[in-house]
C-alpha cells in the first residue's frame, strides 16, 4: 500500500524516463541500463528489432539478475511481438510463477521483436540485470510454413532470406508461385467412343487449371455422357460450386457446373459437337471425375439377307455409319442394277435410311459361250443352260482340225461364272490344222518327169505360184493354217542370173504374185481352188542365189485357207530322210520334150546319199552343201524339172500313215539327166528357222 500511494506522486515522473531503441542490425547486444552494475530504479527501454523479411529473431541471455516478484510485476524483461507476448523473465532462479530465461532461447515468429526492460521505484536489494543477444536466423518457409495458402504445391526450395515453389514434371508453375497447374486446353476427341478423365485421376486433379475437352463427331451422331468411378470435385455448402467445376457446352445446352461428390446423371447431349470445360482453382485436394462417352446416330431398319445370300456383320440393331456387306453363295452372284458382282456394300446414313436397297443373288450364268476358231461347242444339257456347274464341250472341225495338247475340250461354268477348263483355266483351246494326212488315197505310184497326173486330192498341201496374168511359176507346200514353203530362187529373180549379192529390188514383192491352194489343173480352175494373196515373204537369211545354198522361203497367206479334201498341211518332218527312202514330188512343171502338163503331176523317187549326189556335181564344179538333199535314179529320167521349183518332195511315215515335206524342188543339171540328181532344198535342215519365223509346232 505504501508504494502504491508513492506512485501517484512519483509515477509520472519516472514514466518520463522510459526511451525506445530502434535496432536493424542482424546482430547484436542488449543489456539493462548500467550493467554490470546495478540497473537504476524506475526506469523502461525498449528495443524494437527488426530483421529482414524472411528472417526471425532469435534472443538468448548470457546473464540474467533481476529482482523477483509474483508474476514479475515489479522488474521485468517482457519479449513481444507486435500482438503478442513471447515470454516475460524476472528474478535469479525459476519458480512456480516466476521465469528465468536461463538457456532458454526466444524466437521470435516474425521479423519483428520487442524487448522491453523495466525496473520500478524501489530496489531492496542490488540487481546487476541482463546482458543478452540477438541474431536473426533464416525461416524455413519449407519445414516451417503453418499458412497453407502460402505453402508450395509441389516442390519447395528454401534459401536464405526466402524460398520458392517448383513443380513435378508435366506441371507449370502458375502465375502465383504456389500452384501448380497442368496445359490441358487442347484435347481433340474424334472417336465413336472414348473416355475422358480429369488431369492424374485417380489422383488428385492439379490446382489452378482449366482443361478443356473436345468431342468431335460428323453430323449425325449424338454424343451422350456418363460419369463413372469416383466424382470429387470441391464443392461447398452453400455456394454452388464456388471453386472447381465441369461444365458441358453442347450447342445452346449447358450442363453443369457439376462439383462434389455425387455422381451426376448421364446426359444425352443431342449434339454431334460436344465441349468439356473442367475448371480447378488453386486450393483443395480432390480426385476428380471420369466419363465414358459414346456417340450413336440415327437407327436404319433390320436387313434380312437376299435368298442364296448372306449380311456381314448380321446385327439386329444398325446405326449411323454402320456398314454392311452383301454376298451370296457359291454359284450366286450379286446382281445390282442388272451388273453382276461378287459384293454389295451398303450403308446406314444419317437419316436413319440405307444408302441402297438390298441386291438380290442370281445364280452365276456364264453366257454363250465364246467361238472357237476351226472348233464349235456342244451343251451337255439339252436346252442351252449356261448357269453355275452346267457344262459344255469343244471341239476341233474334225478331221482336219485337232485340238492342241490332246485335251478333253470340256468346260464347267464356275462359281465366278466363267467357263473353266481342268488344264486350260478360262482359256479357250486352240485347234490346229491337222497335217500330212490327205482324206484322198492314191491309187498307185508315178513320175513326174514323164510321170503320171495326180490323182485329186491325194496332194492336197500343193500350192502354185501364179504370176497376176495367171501364168504360174513356181510351187510350193502349205504348212500350218497360212504359210507356204517355196524355193528362196522362186521369188529372187536377178536381171544377172549370176548375181551373187542379193538384192532388196531383186526380190517378189507381196503384191507380186498370188497364191493357189487345192489346184489341179495348171490353167483351167475348178471348184475347189483357194486364191490367196500374200502378206508377207521371208527369205533364209543364209540363201545364197548362185550357189542355191538355203534355198528356202516362206510366204505368208493375208487369209488361212478352208480346209477340206483338198487343202491340207504337209507335217514338217521330225528327223532326217534316209538314203534310199521313196518320196514323192509333184508340179506342174516341165515335161518330156518341154512340154507343160495339163494337171498336177507327181514322181515317186528314192532318196540319193549326199556323198553319191556331190559326186555327181563334181565334173559340173557345183557344190551340195548340207542343206541340200537330192533325189533320183541313177540312169536318170525321173526328176523334177522347170516350173516344179519350190514344190513339194514329201515321203509317208509307214507307222501313222503321216506324210512328212522332206525337201522343196531346188536345182539340177538340166531334168532326168544320167548320172545327174534332182537337188532339193533339205527342210529337216532349216527347220529351225521355219518353226521360228512361222511358230508352227509340227
Ligand atoms: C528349174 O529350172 C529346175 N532336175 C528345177 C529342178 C531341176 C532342174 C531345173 C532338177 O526350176
Amino acid at each position: 500500500m505504501r508504494w502504491l500511494l508513492l506512485c501517484h506522486a512519483l509515477c509520472f515522473w519516472m514514466k518520463t524516463l522510459a526511451h525506445t531503441v530502434e535496432l536493424n542490425n542482424m546482430f547484436g547486444q542488449i543489456q539493462s541500463p548500467g550493467y554490470p552494475d546495478s540497473y537504476p530504479s524506475d526506469s523502461e527501454v525498449t528495443w524494437n528489432i527488426t530483421a529482414p523479411e524472411g528472417f526471425r529473431i532469435k534472443l538468448y541471455f548470457m546473464h540474467f539478475n533481476l529482482e523477483s516478484s509474483y508474476l514479475c510485476e515489479y522488474d521485468y524483461v517482457k519479449v513481444e511481438t507486435e500482438d503478442q507476448v513471447l515470454a516475460t523473465f524476472c528474478g535469479r532462479e525459476t519458480t512456480d510463477t516466476e521465469q528465468t530465461p536461463g538457456q532458454e532461447v526466444v524466437l521470435s515468429p516474425g521479423s519483428f521483436m520487442s524487448v522491453t526492460f523495466r525496473s520500478d521505484f524501489s530496489n531492496e536489494e542490488r540487481f546487476t540485470g541482463f546482458d543478452a543477444h540477438y541474431v536473426a536466423v533464416d525461416v524455413d518457409e519449407c519445414t516451417e510454413q503453418e499458412d497453407e495458402e502460402l505453402s508450395c504445391d509441389h516442390y519447395c526450395h528454401n534459401y536464405i532470406g526466402g524460398y520458392y515453389c517448383s513443380c513435378r514434371f508435366g506441371y507449370i508453375l502458375h502465375t502465383d508461385n504456389r500452384t501448380c497447374r497442368v496445359e490441358c486446353s487442347d484435347n481433340l476427341f474424334t472417336q465413336r467412343t472414348g473416355v475422358i478423365t480429369s488431369p492424374d485421376f485417380p489422383n488428385p486433379y492439379p490446382k489452378s487449371s482449366e482443361c478443356l475437352y473436345t468431342i468431335e463427331l460428323e453430323e449425325g451422331f449424338m454424343i451422350s455422357l456418363q460419369f463413372e468411378d469416383i466424382f470429387d470435385v470441391e464443392d461447398h455448402p452453400e455456394v454452388p460450386c464456388p471453386y472447381d467445376y465441369i461444365k458441358i457446352n453442347a450447342g445452346s445446352n449447358v450442363f453443369g457446373p457439376f462439383c462434389g461428390e455425387k455422381i451426376p446423371e448421364p446426359i444425352n447431349t443431342q449434339s454431334h459437337r460436344i465441349q468439356i470445360l473442367f475448371r480447378s482453382d488453386n486450393s483443395g485436394e480432390n480426385r476428380g471425375w471420369r466419363l465414358s462417352y459414346k456417340a450413336e446416330g440415327n437407327e436404319c431398319p433390320e436387313l434380312r439377307p437376299p435368298t442364296h445370300g448372306k449380311i456381314e456383320p448380321l446385327q439386329t440393331k444398325y446405326s449411323f455409319k454402320d456398314q454392311v456387306l452383301i454376298s451370296c453363295d457359291t454359284g450366286y452372284k450379286v446382281l445390282k442394277d442388272d451388273v453382276e458382282m461378287d459384293t454389295f456394300q451398303i450403308e446406314c446414313l444419317k437419316d436413319g435410311t440405307w444408302s441402297n436397297k438390298i441386291p438380290i443373288c442370281k445364280m452365276a450364268d456364264c453366257g454363250i459361250p465364246a467361238k472357237l476358231e476351226h472348233g464349235l461347242v456342244i451343251f451337255s444339257s439339252r436346252n442351252n443352260i449356261t448357269t453355275y456347274k452346267s457344262e459344255i464341250r469343244y471341239s476341233c472341225q474334225q478331221p482336219y482340225y485337232k485340238m492342241l495338247h490332246n485335251i478333253t475340250g470340256i468346260y464347267t461354268c464356275s462359281a465366278q461364272g466363267a467357263w473353266v477348263n481342268e488344264v486350260l483355266g478360262r482359256s479357250l483351246p486352240t485347234c490346229l490344222p491337222v497335217c500330212g494326212i490327205p482324206k484322198i488315197y492314191r491309187k498307185m505310184m508315178a513320175r513326174i518327169f514323164g510321170g503320171r497326173s495326180v490323182q485329186k486330192g491325194t496332194i492336197p498341201w500343193i500350192a502354185m505360184l501364179t504370176q497376176h496374168n495367171g501364168q504360174p511359176f513356181c510351187g510350193g507346200s502349205l504348212i500350218g493354217s497360212n504359210w507356204i514353203v517355196t524355193a528362196a530362187h522362186c521369188l529372187h529373180q536377178p536381171l544377172d542370173p549370176e548375181e551373187v549379192i542379193l538384192h532388196d529390188s531383186d526380190l517378189l514383192e507381196p503384191s507380186d504374185f498370188k497364191v493357189i491352194l487345192g489346184k489341179h489343173w495348171r490353167l483351167r480352175s475348178d471348184e475347189n481352188e483357194q486364191h490367196f494373196r500374200v502378206k508377207h515373204v521371208f527369205l533364209h537369211p543364209l540363201y545364197v542365189p548362185s550357189t542355191f545354198e538355203n534355198d528356202v522361203a516362206l510366204v505368208e497367206l493375208l487369209e488361212s485357207p478352208k480346209l477340206n479334201n483338198f487343202v491340207m498341211p504337209i507335217c514338217l518332218p521330225e528327223g532326217p530322210t534316209e538314203e534310199g527312202t521313196m518320196v514323192i514330188v509333184s508340179g506342174w512343171g516341165k515335161q518330156f520334150l518341154q512340154r507343160l502338163p495339163e494337171t498336177l503331176m507327181e514322181i515317186e523317187l528314192p532318196i540319193i546319199g549326199h556323198h553319191t549326189c556331190q559326186e555327181s556335181y563334181v565334173p559340173l564344179k557345183k557344190k551340195v552343201t548340207s542343206d541340200m538333199i537330192c533325189a533320183g535314179e541313177k540312169e536318170g529320167g525321173k526328176d523334177a524339172c522347170a516350173g516344179d521349183s519350190g514344190g513339194p518332195m514329201v515321203t509317208m511315215d509307214k507307222e501313222s500313215g503321216q506324210w512328212y515335206l522332206v525337201g522343196t524342188v531346188s536345182w539340177g543339171d538340166n531334168c532326168g539327166k544320167k548320172d545327174r540328181y534332182g537337188v532339193y532344198s533339205n527342210i529337216y535342215h532349216n527347220k529351225d528357222w521355219i518353226q521360228t519365223v512361222t511358230k508352227i509346232s509340227n
